[in-house]
């Protein structure tokens, strides 16, 4: 197998993914590589290789042409993988601290040769085992303040904006989001789902039109707004992290959207750690807002020092930007909240919650808290109201 001049595509195994490897000229050729497959997201192939002899490592993300969580019936463009790899330089360019190295890519087989990660934890699986991380809030304020800004209108250049508009449609990773996200929780879709015991939750919420008709604002805003590049998929399993370092991975769902996505994105998936323990409420709700108010502090003082914006000095633009930003964040993170309890692709977070009664209970106080986010957000002024009303 050629592998590296390939211009068709086909699946790795752990043997090719070693050939692969070895023809990169990252490990010396005669290292002695053992390759595992250890992809346990919804979409992707990921082989971790090792040389045995030095421990050096890396990883080789495969794009898979269909959905795995759903099997062949679901079809996808293998182009992600290269979106994925775009994404993962540009965002290193801005906050190289936070993101991996990408050391290959090739579109014909769809893979990204990256580094390996393994020294961190992925921060789903450790805030479930009560880890702290102590700088995760600020790191990941810090990120999406840089990604955020420096990919809008206010810290890019016009033309190249468009320009990377058109190279970020990401039509095929959009579509599940708009599904799987904004739609198919709100309707009694074949997606969905949930316990048998939550059929009269799921059934008022699918009732419920004041809600849908929040949910279908929030829809089209991820339709059609182009605020800035998104991860797109910014949830605590797109996270590594330790004690001192926080790498985000994984933005195969980058495209150009709503500010307020990314951000309510990370809100949601903290705030399922509020939701699955409550002694876990007050250390979960104080992250949130530090993370929330390093965004805000990091954003506006970039905005201050390097905006391009003509308009940018005039009083209250920059304070309602952020205004809208926030209610954005906590209306898509009500819809994050209600589709990873009911929808498909659900959180370790509730679902390994061990008994069912106190699963159930979690589950309808997460109902409970997405609905209230949604219904609310356009009415909350400050993080505080909305831990005011919420849990
Ligand atoms: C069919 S993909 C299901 C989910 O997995 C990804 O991580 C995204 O969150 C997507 O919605
Ligand atoms: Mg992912």
């Amino acid at each position: 197998m050629t592998l590296l001049q390939q211009e068709t595509y086909e699946p790795l195994t752990e043997e090719t993914a070693i050939q692969l490897a070895k023809k990169l000229n990252i490990f010396n050729q005669e290292a002695n590589l053992v390759c595992q497959e250890i992809g346990d997201g919804n979409l992707n192939y990921v082989f971790h290789i090792t040389d045995r002899q030095n421990g050096q490592s890396l990883i080789i993300k495969q794009a898979l042409p269909y959905a795995k969580v759903v099997g062949e019936s679901w079809p996808l463009s293998l182009n992600r993988a290269t979106i994925e790899a775009e994404a993962l330089k540009l965002f290193k360019s801005l906050t190289p601290n936070f993101i991996p190295e990408v050391y290959y890519t090739n579109e014909a087989l769809a893979i990204t040769v990256m580094e390996d990660l393994s020294h961190l934890t992925i921060a789903r699986s450790g805030l479930i085992q009560g880890e702290n991380y102590p700088h995760l809030a600020n790191h990941l304020g810090t990120f999406l303040a840089n990604s955020l800004f420096f990919t809008s209108d206010y810290g890019l250049n016009p033309i190249k904006k468009k320009e990377l508009v058109a190279k970020f449609i990401n039509p095929d990773l959009c579509k599940i989001t708009e599904d799987l996200i904004f739609t198919d929780p709100f309707y009694d879709t074949p997606t969905n789902e949930f316990e048998e015991e939550l059929k009269d939750d799921t059934q008022e919420l699918w009732e419920d039109e004041p809600l849908k008709l929040q949910v279908a604002l929030l829809k089209k805003k991820f339709l059609t707004e182009t605020e800035a590049l998104l991860h797109g998929d910014l949830h605590t399993g797109s996270i590594f992290a330790s004690y001192e370092e926080t790498k985000i991975i994984d933005p195969e769902f980058a495209y150009f959207g709503p500010a307020g996505f990314d951000l309510g994105q990370v809100i949601a998936n903290l705030l399922f750690q509020a939701i699955a323990c409550e002694q876990k409420k007050e250390k979960i709700f104080a992250e949130i807002e530090q993370f929330w108010n390093v965004f805000q502090e990091k954003f506006t003082h970039l905005w201050n020092t390097q905006s391009i914006e003509p308009y940018q000095h005039l009083n209250g633009f920059l304070q309602q930007l952020i205004q809208k930003y926030f209610k954005d964040a906590i209306g898509f993170a009500g819809c994050e909240i209600i589709r990873r309890t009911i929808g498909l692709a659900h959180v370790a977070d509730l679902d390994s919650i061990e008994t069912l009664e106190s699963k159930l209970v979690a589950k309808r106080r997460a109902l409970e808290t997405g609905r209230k986010l949604i219904l609310n957000h356009q009415q909350y002024l400050s993080i505080k109201d909305v831990f005011k009303d919420i849990l």
